[in-house]
């Protein structure tokens, strides 16, 4: 093939890559951003906003090089050879195009006290807490304080780097419900991350010429204050890491870490954070919850999302494989969902990702045999174990693992059983493209969204809460997701198994004043002309003996068929003080293997319920007083003397 001596500008690089005439080569006229070298892509590409983004973002972080992602196959191979060639990745030739990542130890999880939301009054991001007592709903940065964390960080930290520019859109390119973003970064794992997370490249360029708005996103892994990189394969600078969202201006900043909800800036930051504060001026619903859809054995079929807190079982109910014959489930999502009511009344539905950012750990044949389908091909692994065969391990792939198989640790270290210490790092994860699911639903990118007949809200209650319970209505569902508790994880950066209040498993993520987000839930009763039912669920219910007392995963489809038979408004019902169980006999448990002690796992202690209610009380009083609006409280009051009467 004759080799590209002379690029005409008005062929894309995309274009040559596709034909393999890639060459590094001189643009001409448009070869330079702000005087720094492009040296992939075509900045005719970008339309006069995001150019002027772009220069702004050169100028401010200094890089060696611009590269203008355009999605490619022949990208995607340039930075996997680069991340080879420093060592931010090793090949996993067990499988196909498969890679490990191993992150600074420093850097393995979302980084919540170093996260803000930048507004004009503090009121606007956090509710106001009681005198003397330290908000946890949120962190506020002032404008004058986010401009000045920007300026101590990021003039110059792309020294040396290359800066990529990487569009991308959250929801099938195009479609009325998406949205779209660029990120810039100086991290070549985000924009093969992003490549599987978001729908990234030139389609997406092409619609932003099209209709122009788009949030700004601007990543750098960050250089230490000193100047040095400790670890040139996973460059970070994890004492001055920091979050920031200015949804006023549509603009993300993200420093210093390489890792997950940091740095891949379209989920968290994006699609929740700001993405809560757009819909609540639009009208809808942007939350921490998988979508799944079911069929039950008439051939019904009824869509479902969960709001559970980090690691606690999103996307293994969202491919979750029925122990109840029968039944087939299907995954629309298994982190986020974008939820809208449409002309008819009737709530709908999106996934605005393209990929699955999942926990490993936990992950099997046994418990998520979907998964262990959907991640050995086209998977970037993080912080994972490494087995000599070329493989992966976490805690508990042991029966998957082959005699004579040596491990090494995510540290890098030769690891055994009697190490006395995980191989893979707990918030070890698989980036991995949701269409290879085998149960990805059909209408997992219908621009119309899909149907949504039931709520779940979700998390790990070791003692006190049922298996399941149902709100009487809107008002009380809406209070069970104020009321959210659940044990922290390793998805974050707390020690220890302390029960956290969690409201609607986005504590971490709320864009604006939770009291105002709850209102705005409340407010959709009035919207919606077929309500979702909403109901509460606890597989993480802990015997005496210590253990589970529910076996979880696949069994779940008990509960789900429940629901559904719920959703139809059969007559399977108890009322209790908490909510609706399921009356005697009517949780179908025949053919389950384990035993189950049914009245244990519904049983209502009325101390703890007391009490239970009491923290939510002082949770509520403490943490937002005013800002909560009077249903809740009312709903709380009506619960208290339930709980005192009928317990
Ligand atoms: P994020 O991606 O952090 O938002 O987490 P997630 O909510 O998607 O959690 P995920 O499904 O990845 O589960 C986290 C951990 O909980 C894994 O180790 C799972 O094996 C475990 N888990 C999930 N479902 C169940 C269940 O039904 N029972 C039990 N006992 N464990 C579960
Ligand atoms: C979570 O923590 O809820 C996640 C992982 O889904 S991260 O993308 O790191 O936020
Ligand atoms: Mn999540």
């Amino acid at each position: 093939m004759p080799e590209l001596i002379e690029t005409p500008k008005q062929i894309s690089a995309s274009c040559l890559h596709q034909q393999g005439k890639y060459k590094q080569t001189n643009f001409g006229l448009y070869s330079h951003i702000r005087g720094t070298n492009v040296s992939y892509g075509d900045v005719n590409s970008l339309t006069p906003a995001v150019k002027a983004f772009v220069e702004e973002s050169v100028a401010l972080c200094q890089p060696d090089q611009v590269h203008i992602c355009d999605g490619s196959e022949t990208e995607n191979k340039l930075l996997l050879k680069l991340m080879l060639e420093v060592g931010t990745i090793i090949p996993l030739p067990k499988y196909e195009n498969c890679w490990l990542a191993r992150t600074n130890p420093a850097d393995v999880a979302r980084v919540e006290s170093r996260t803000f939301i930048c507004t004009e009054t503090k009121e606007e991001t956090i509710p106001t807490p009681k005198e003397g007592v330290k908000g946890t709903l949120g962190n506020w940065i002032s404008p004058a304080d986010m401009d000045k964390a920007i300026n101590e960080r990021f003039p110059g930290c792309m020294k040396g780097r290359t800066m990529y520019v990487v569009p991308f859109s959250m929801g099938p390119v195009g479609s009325p419900l998406s949205k779209i973003g660029i990120e810039v970064t100086d991290s070549a794992y985000v924009v093969a991350s992003m490549r599987i997370m978001t729908r990234m490249g030139a389609a997406v360029l092409a619609e932003l010429q099209k209709q122009g708005d788009f949030v700004r996103a601007m990543h750098s892994v960050g250089t230490p204050a000193n100047g040095v990189v400790e670890r040139t394969a996973w460059p970070c600078d994890p004492e001055r890491t920091i979050i920031l969202h200015k949804p006023d201006a549509n603009l993300i900043v993200s420093y210093g870490s390489g890792y997950g909800g940091n740095s891949l800036l379209g989920k968290k930051c994006f699609a929740l954070r700001i993405g809560s504060t757009i819909a609540k001026r639009e009208g809808w619903l942007a939350e921490h919850m998988l979508i799944l859809g079911v069929t039950n054995p008439k051939g019904v079929k009824t869509y479902l999302t969960a709001a559970f807190p980090s690691a606690c079982g999103k996307t293994n109910l969202a491919m979750l494989n029925p122990s109840l014959p029968g039944f087939k489930v299907e995954c629309v999502g298994d982190d986020i969902a974008w939820m809208k009511f449409d002309a008819n009344g009737d709530l709908r539905a999106i996934n605005p990702e393209n990929g699955f950012f999942g926990v490993a750990p936990g992950t099997s044949v046994e418990t998520n045999p979907i998964a262990m389908k959907t991640v050995f091909k086209n998977t970037i692994f993080t912080n994972v174990a490494y087995t000599s065969d070329g493989g992966v391990y976490w805690e508990g792939m042991e029966s998957s693992l082959a005699d004579g198989v040596e491990i090494t640790d995510w540290l890098g270290n030769p690891w055994n059983k009697s190490s006395g210490k995980p191989a893979a790092h707990p918030n070890s994860r698989f980036c991995t493209p949701a269409a290879q699911c085998p149960i990805i639903d059909p209408a997992w990118e219908d621009p119309a969204g899909v149907p949504i007949s039931a709520i779940l809200f979700g998390g790990r209650r070791p003692a006190g809460v049922p298996l399941i319970y149902e709100a009487r209505n809107w008002a009380h569902g809406v209070f069970m997701g104020a009321a959210m508790r659940s044990e922290s994880t390793a998805a974050a950066e707390y020690k220890g198994k302390i029960i956290m209040h969690d409201p609607f498993a986005m504590r971490p993520f709320f864009g604006y004043n939770f009291g105002h987000y709850v209102q705005h839930w409340l407010s959709m009763e009035s919207h919606g002309k077929n309500l979702p039912k909403i109901f509460h669920v606890n597989w993480f219910r802990k015997g005496a003996d210590g253990k589970f007392m529910w076996p979880g995963y696949g069994e779940n489809s008990r509960v789900i068929d429940w629901i559904l038979r719920r959703v139809n408004n059969e007559d399977c019902f108890l009322d209790t003080a908490v909510g609706r169980i399921p009356a005697q006999n009517e949780l179908h448990l025949e053919g389950m293997k384990d035993q189950v002690d049914l009245t244990e796992i519904f049983s209502l202690p009325k101390d703890f319920w007391l009490k239970e209610t009491e923290d939510i009380k002082n949770y509520f009083d403490s943490q937002i007083g005013k800002d909560l609006p009077k249903e809740i409280y009312l709903e709380l009051k009506m619960l208290q003397e339930r709980i005192e009467n009928e317990l």
